[in-house]
Parts: structure tokens; C-alpha cells; sequence
């Protein structure tokens, strides 16, 4: 059995992805999501959560590739966006919606670029990486993550250059920043879907989620914060016992 603490598991509506039927790496390809309820029948309403009728988070099999979109809705439960898949492979999309009056609900699509793949990247355990000018350390609150346990994940901001905490953090999305975690697998399913919601008080230049990572293994986290206006993107690995 997979994965019981997932907050996602009751699913009254499915979403289906349609594409064009040739798509190619590093080109604006269109996407379609329909999101159905039990029934078939299309969803009218969707309730706005984190200022957005949709988040989709697009995943490369790999775990290289991430972006964080937001698809317009067009009425009658139809979404559309156009992303980038920067290389061949297979990418998973994690729909994350609300239909009107019920819980927030993620579905997964799949996708595939086809052509060459590229050599794996090894996994990196460095706990301070710089994203173009912001360095960013992650802290964790426990030496060794246990399955199941509690955490909470620091993330300290600071210039790239003045080594200075950042002062000019603000809301993205209506919180002090998101942080999605997804657990390295083949294939990646649902399951291994975690979504984090920032702590409300912390430092300056300082933001931390509460999680637990369900399963021992590897995950990846990408935590995305804004710096006056611009969005930054970070990615650490951690290895769960
Ligand atoms: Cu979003």
C-alpha cells in the first residue's frame, strides 16, 4: 500500500490532459486540462485557492526540469496553458484544483517529449546552492529524516554577493513562499506529491516549512519565493531513512 498519510486521496473529479499530437523539446506546446466530476460531467466552479483557480507543476520523470503554472480557465471545467518542456523524456503534471465547495484535489497527467534522453544527473546533497543571485541554505530541524516524522525545513535567503540576509522578501501566492517535494521513483505517481505551506512567523531573509516526507527515500524540493517582484526558485535533495 502506498503512501496513507497523502492529504489528496479523496478524488470526486479527474482531470484529462490533451496535447497536440506531435510536440518537440524547447517549444511552446499547448496544454488542455478538462477536469470532470464523478459523474463525466465537466466542472461549472472552481474555488479560488492561493490566488489561483489552478496550480500545475510540471516534472520532469528525472526530476530536472520544474515550473509552477497557473492555466486559465475557460468555463466549463476546460483549462488551458502553453509550457516548455526543455528535453525529451516523459514529464508528469500535477494538476492542484478546488472544485467549488470541496477539497483541494491534485491530479496527475502525464506527458512525452519524444526523442533522445539525456545522461542522468547525479543527485546533489549540498545544503547551500546559489539560484542566480540569491543563495539559498537549507536547515533541517532533524539530523537524520526518518519516514514519518515531523520536519521542519529552514530556508535562509541571502544576496549572492553581500552574503546578506534578504530584505525584500514578499507574498507569492498569498504566502511567505510554497514549496513542493516530490519522492524520486519510476514511475513518479500521485502519492509522491507533497505540497508545503510556509510557517507564518520567521527572520528575516528566512522561511520554513512543516512537513513529513512519507516513505524512506530520495526527494527533491523546490522552494519558490518572491524577492521584490521576482520569483526565485530553489532545489535541494534530501535522502529520507
Ligand atoms: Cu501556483
Amino acid at each position: 500500500m502506498d503512501n496513507a498519510a497523502t492529504p489528496h486521496k479523496t478524488e470526486t473529479a479527474q482531470a484529462k490532459l490533451t496535447l497536440p499530437q506531435t510536440i518537440a523539446p524547447n517549444q511552446s506546446v499547448p496544454l488542455v486540462i478538462d477536469v470532470q466530476g464523478s459523474n463525466g460531467k465537466a466542472i461549472a466552479n472552481f474555488d479560488t485557492f492561493q490566488e489561483q483557480l489552478m496550480h500545475l507543476i510540471v516534472v520532469s520523470d528525472d526530476l530536472q526540469h520544474f515550473s509552477h503554472l497557473h492555466p486559465e480557465f475557460k468555463g466549463n471545467g476546460r483549462f488551458e496553458i502553453n509550457a516548455d518542456f526543455p528535453q525529451p523524456g516523459n514529464y508528469n503534471l500535477f494538476a492542484d484544483y478546488k472544485p467549488a465547495g470541496q477539497k483541494e484535489q491534485v491530479s496527475l497527467l502525464k506527458a512525452t517529449v519524444p526523442g533522445k534522453l539525456s545522461t542522468p544527473f547525479p543527485t546533489d546533497l549540498n545544503r547551500t546552492k546559489t539560484f542566480s543571485d540569491t543563495k539559498a541554505t537549507l536547515s533541517l530541524s532533524n539530523p537524520t529524516i526518518k519516514a514519518g516524522e515531523e520536519v521542519t525545513l529552514q530556508f535562509n535567503l541571502q544576496d549572492a554577493k553581500t552574503n546578506q540576509p534578504l530584505t525584500n522578501l514578499q507574498p507569492y501566492l498569498g504566502e511567505k513562499g510554497h514549496l513542493v517535494i516530490l519522492r524520486q521513483s519510476s514511475p513518479i505517481i500521485q502519492e509522491n506529491y507533497i505540497h508545503a505551506h510556509a510557517l507564518g512567523k520567521s527572520r528575516v531573509g528566512e522561511v520554513s516549512f512543516h512537513t513529513s516526507f512519507p516513505q524512506p527515500g530520495k526527494y527533491k524540493l523546490w522552494g519558490q519565493f518572491n524577492r521584490g517582484g521576482k520569483i526565485v526558485t530553489t532545489d535541494f535533495w534530501v535522502e529520507v531513512k
